[in-house]
Order: structure tokens, then sequence, then C-alpha cells
């Protein structure tokens, strides 16, 4: 239901959470599991457990007139493999869709990617505000031995389109080695 006054949230950087909070999605490893390079390694831990590798608290600010939100994401240190703990990552349905995002805490890099020739891979740490323009994918990679949070400032009538990553896929994954974030060229 719109809600036409203001509404002010209780956040705390620290722990990427906010209250009220109506509403958390959890993002397990199975929720994502082709995403990440390494197939082999997914399927062996899926046959133990199913991590969880990041959380979401969403708040839809819907008035009768506009649908902007924001969503808080805390991504977990971690490694598939070798390939660092990332977000799912899409792209917008509407080609007239942007969005704002602040990194609060943490560090490890934003990739963005029109999945036509462009790429960006942006070094992100706490205070790093980054505006994604429309058709960009956007994915966060947490390169660090603790939480990442990040928000993101969007509006819910811009869709979520994960086909379209799964199906071509960043033009760089973020790989650990001896424990360093290195960007490496998919083929
Ligand atoms: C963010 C993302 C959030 C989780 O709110 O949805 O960080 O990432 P995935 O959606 O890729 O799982 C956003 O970009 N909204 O548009
Ligand atoms: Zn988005």
């Amino acid at each position: 239901t719109p809600i036409d006054y203001p509404i002010s949230l209780d956040f705390d950087a620290e722990n990427g959470t906010f209250e009220p909070c109506p509403q958390v999605t959890p993002r397990h490893l199975s929720d994502l599991k082709e995403m990440f390079s390494d197939q082999s390694t997914v399927a062996q831990i899926l046959r133990e457990n199913d991590p969880l590798i990041y959380e979401i608290r969403y708040y839809p600010f819907t008035t009768t007139k506009s649908d902007m939100a924001l969503a808080v994401t805390r991504i977990f240190p971690g490694t598939i493999g070798n390939e660092f703990y990332m977000t799912k990552g899409h792209k917008h349905q509407r080609e007239d869709q942007p969005e704002v995002y602040y990194c609060v805490r943490g560090e490890g890099f934003l990739l963005l990617d029109t999945l036509e020739g462009e790429f960006r891979a942006i070094p992100w740490r706490a205070g790093v505000i980054t505006h994604i323009p429309p058709m960009w994918a956007h994915r966060v990679v947490n390169t660090g031995n603790d939480l990442l949070v990040f928000i993101g400032v969007f509006h819910l009538s811009a869709g979520h389109d994960y086909d379209i990553v799964a199906r071509k896929g960043f033009a760089y994954r973020v790989l650990s080695r001896n424990g360093k974030p290195e960007l490496i060229k998919q083929d």
C-alpha cells in the first residue's frame, strides 16, 4: 500500500541492518550456483551444506506517484574454490533505470558490464558512491576478510534480469591468488 508521508529508518552501518525492516532475502550458494566458475567445487560444497553468501534487506518507499526503494546488501567474506563471494548480478529490465550504490563497509569490487563490450571494475571500499547508468549489469564482489555492506537506491519498476547475466557472464571474474584479488578475463 502506498504511503504518502515521510519515512525514516534506523540504519546500523556496522551491521548493515535497519529498523523497521519488512523484508530480508537470504541468498545461499544454491541460489547463485551457476554464477561461480568452479562448478565441481560448487557441487562438492552443496553435497554437504548450502552456505549463506549474502543477505538483502529491502524497504519499498512506495507512494501513490513514485516507487523508489532501498536495499541494503551484506556480503559475507569467503570464496567458492578461488572465486570470492559476490552477488548474483543483474541488469535492469527497463532501459531507463539507473541505480545509486554506496559502499558503507568492507572492500571489494563493483563490476559493471554492458554485456555488449564495455566493462569497468570499480575498486570499492567504505565511502565510495557509484552511479550505475541504465543498461549496465552490476555485481559486487567481497574481497576482504570481513563483511561488505552497501546500499542501493532504485525504482521497484526497474525489474531485474538475472538470465542475461547467467547467459553472457561478466567480462572478468575476481579470483583469489594467495589471498589477493586478481581480475581474470573470461573467454
Ligand atoms: C540491489 C541488488 C542486491 C542483490 O538491491 O538486488 O544487491 O544483488 P542481486 O539482485 O544481484 O542478487 C540492486 O541492484 N537492485 O536493483
Ligand atoms: Zn540493480
